[in-house]
């Protein structure tokens, strides 16, 4: 139980400081309890507590739109919020397929996701995901998805140093699909630039430009999933900034308040905006929305955090600190049970040798070891994967790989 934070350290209930080598859940990107975002969101609440998001606004939400704009890729230039990472993809999944439909392309109704994707757990997102644990107890699903391949490829990539130099050949799987079903019946394509929840697998060279070429040939919408890569995780604003390839539709949420309020941004191009806005002036351009889209305390957590990291340089501190943070994981390679170690930006990997005939078993009892020698890492499958705070020194990555090693160490 956790009943503290400041920075990079948890409290827990008994006492003890632990550092938080995941950003809770890849989310507290500037670290915990920043002043400026705690006293934002306290002045906004006695200010304006809420206000209608149908039909009436409020000045935060679009001063916050205008500033997500001006750090994401050119292209994005529009932002739709929501209030977290699933709604966002499932907000992204809408506008694509209304987006097809008004431009005179109704029957582009299908939808392309990947083996190992993690798109939150709204209808959508598990549709287009790719994690048997999370579709298997939810019935059929959205009808007309399919899914492209993963791009794990460990015999030809393992201990690589960033990006994988092997596999660009996967991203011709969607020319395969394409063939199958025909470019006229697909609405768009979505995957995470770099995967996160299933075990950081990191795009092979080029296997994002050629997506790009493949889905803008057949029309195709090409939406990247950045809830994880979004906000400065690579060492780049965006992961359309690091790989250069600019997505139709952004999906982002997490790092946008530095996931100390729930709110979500989806970003879309003018072209995907404007199509919508044929009027009559009185209707409704886009059926969709929440409640507490744009809320305006959300909204005040947005702008201080941008602000946070604008003035600590934290969208591209990673790369700052990604050769260091490179050098001090794969210094683990060594350590008992590994048998892969990935990295980009400050993102990285650890995978283990599976306990035969108990997988998940011999990460876990690394997870518990390193909790009680003060980190959380956080697990999937018998891979740790860490993402600690972009404020993060030189001192601490070493602390991480140290107690990491011992923990290692330990492990059965
Ligand atoms: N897309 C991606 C790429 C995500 O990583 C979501 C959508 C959904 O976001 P919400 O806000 O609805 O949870 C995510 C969420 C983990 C872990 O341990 C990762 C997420 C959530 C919980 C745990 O890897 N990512």
């Amino acid at each position: 139980m956790f009943v503290a934070a400041k920075d990079m350290h948890y409290t827990t209930s008994d006492g003890r400081e632990v550092m938080d080598g995941t950003a809770g859940l890849w989310c507290v990107n500037a670290g915990h309890t920043r002043p400026r975002i705690t006293e934002a969101i306290q002045k906004q609440v006695a200010e304006l507590d809420y206000a209608p998001a149908f039909q009436m606004g409020h000045p935060l939400a679009f001063e916050l739109a205008n500033r997500l704009v001006d750090i994401a890729p050119d292209a994005m230039q529009h932002v739709f919020f929501t209030n977290s990472g699933s709604e966002s993809v499932d907000t992204a999944l809408k506008i694509a397929l209304a987006y097809q439909r008004v431009i005179g392309q109704g029957a582009r109704t299908r939808l392309i996701g990947r083996e190992r994707a993690y798109h939150g757990v709204n209808f959508g997102g598990i549709s287009v995901g790719g994690i048997v644990g999370n579709r298997k107890l939810y019935g059929t699903l959205l009808a007309g998805v399919d899914h492209m391949p993963h791009t794990h490829l460990p015999a030809r990539n393992a201990f690589t140093r960033g990006v994988p130099e092997h596999g660009a050949e996967l991203a011709d799987e969607l020319e395969r699909i394409v063939a199958l079903h025909d470019a006229s019946t697909i609405a768009a394509v979505i995957v995470e630039p770099v995967a996160g929840s299933t075990g950081v697998l990191i795009p092979p060279r080029n296997y994002l430009k050629k997506l790009r070429e493949i889905t803008k040939k057949h029309g195709i919408l090409l939406i990247f999933d950045e809830v994880i890569t979004g906000y400065g995780r690579l060492g780049t604003p965006f992961g359309a900034d690091y790989f250069d390839v600019v997505p139709d539709i952004m999906v982002t949420a997490k790092g946008l308040t530095n996931g100390v309020i729930p709110m979500g941004a989806v970003f879309t191009s003018a072209e995907i905006h404007d199509a919508f806005m044929t009027g009559p002036e009185h209707l409704i351009e886009l059926p969709h929305g929440y409640t507490y889209s744009g809320n305006p305390i959300a909204a005040a957590a947005g702008l201080a955090t941008l602000e946070t990291y604008r003035e600590e340089g934290l969208l591209t501190r990673g790369a700052e600190l990604g050769p260091y943070w490179q050098e001090a994981l794969h210094s683990l390679r060594d350590a008992p049970h590994v048998i892969d170690i990935r990295n980009i930006g400050l993102v990285g990997a650890i995978e283990l040798e599976p306990i035969a005939g108990e997988p998940t078993k011999r990460a876990f009892s690394a997870f518990l070891s390193a909790f009680e020698k003060g980190l959380l890492i956080r697990t999937t499958g018998d891979i740790i994967a860490l993402s600690p705070p972009l404020i993060i020194e030189k001192a601490q990555i070493d602390q991480i790989v140290d107690i990491v090693r011992a923990a290692l160490n330990e492990a059965d």
